[in-house]
């Protein structure tokens, strides 16, 4: 006789093929109105999932986890960041916690080269001015923006992100320098010509642009701290497309009003959806709704690894992307 269908509870609508293949493959519990899953249904859904597929929207705590019915065996999360999930927790538990790493590379780094260029030629304020029908010519000084070609660029994490970013980064003429727990290996920092710093205050007052490709652990915890802000030098251009928690969003609002850095983008933000008041209304400030691996290629393949890691839990083998706690 066969064994009963893996229970898989998503917790949000994901695109059509991939909930189509998980009804195939699994019982599975599709949420069609797409509505995040408020406390109360997180904990009815792991009292009855043998596997959760969350996204970034659940918050999977210790409390949570605690309330688990003893089905529970797989937390099989759709995305790559996976600081919404003790993963402590779940994995001193028995539970299998997997996630999407690779699929969303080339997007986010196209999403941190799109915020780059943004900030530095104006993108967002000359497309504002199109659309309110203020075009009035030409002018040699008007909306100069600050050159790419030339410039140097700050790393901070160059994991599989920090470095597509590196490429692209080359390949507009930056010199690429980045912080990490340890360099890469020569044959890539070779390739990117790329400069390490052990030490990231040292590395942050020397660029003219940071990025922020690193995730979101307890020692990344604003890691760009007020202190950290102010060592950036006042005509630098600073990006985030990792996690909002890195920054200390009210001591980033108070440097952009006190005009101590000349440009932010993000697309991440401390306490999602909402957005610090101190960050809306500038021209120098671009944000964006978290879009970092918003196409409908990586959004597939996010769900195709979702399926990839239950099934092969179900098929009784080790799912190719565990997350172990010492990852993160
Ligand atoms: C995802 C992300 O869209 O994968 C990640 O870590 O930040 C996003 O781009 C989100 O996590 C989906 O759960």
């Amino acid at each position: 006789m066969s064994s009963p269908r893996l229970k898989v509870v998503l917790t949000r609508r994901l695109p059509d093929a991939v909930e189509t293949r998980m009804r195939e493959l699994f019982d599975a519990e599709l949420n069609l109105t797409d509505r995040p899953m408020d406390r109360a249904a997180l904990e009815a859904a792991v009292q009855r999932a043998d596997v959760l597929a969350p996204t970034i929207t659940d918050i999977i705590d210790a409390d949570l986890i605690s309330k688990a019915g003893p089905q529970l065996k797989m937390i099989a999360n759709f995305g790559a960041g996976v600081d919404h999930i003790d993963v402590d927790a779940a994995v001193g538990r028995g539970l299998i916690v997997t996630n999407t790493p690779g699929v969303l590379t080339e997007d986010t780094a196209d999403l941190a080269m799109t915020l780059i260029l943004a900030v530095s030629r104006r993108i967002v304020e000359g497309a504002q001015v199109m659309q309110e029908g203020r075009f009035e010519g030409w002018s040699p000084t008007w909306m100069t923006g600050r050159k790419l070609w030339g410039k140097r660029l700050g790393i901070v994490g160059m994991g599989r992100i920090g470095q597509a970013l590196a490429r692209r980064a080359k390949a507009f003429g930056m010199q690429v320098h980045y912080h990490n727990r340890k360099p890469v290996p020569d044959m890539i920092a070779e390739e990117l010509g790329a400069t390490y710093w052990d030490d990231l205050d040292q590395m942050l007052a020397r660029m003219d642009l940071i990025s922020l490709n690193t995730p979101a652990t307890k020692d990344t915890h604003h890691l760009l701290s007020a202190r950290r802000l102010a060592l950036l030098r006042p005509e630098a251009i600073l990006v985030n497309t990792a996690r909002g928690e890195l920054i200390d969003e009210a001591a980033l609002a108070e440097a952009v009003a006190q005009r101590r850095i000349a440009g932010v983008g993000l697309d991440v933000f401390e306490q999602e959806p909402k957005v610090h008041p101190g960050l809306l209304g500038h021209a120098n400030v671009v944000l964006l709704p978290h879009l970092g691996s918003a196409t409908i290629e990586a959004r597939q393949d996010m769900g195709d690894r979702v399926i990839a890691n239950i099934q092969t839990f179900a098929n009784g083998h080790r799912p190719p992307d565990r997350v172990i706690p010492a990852m993160f």
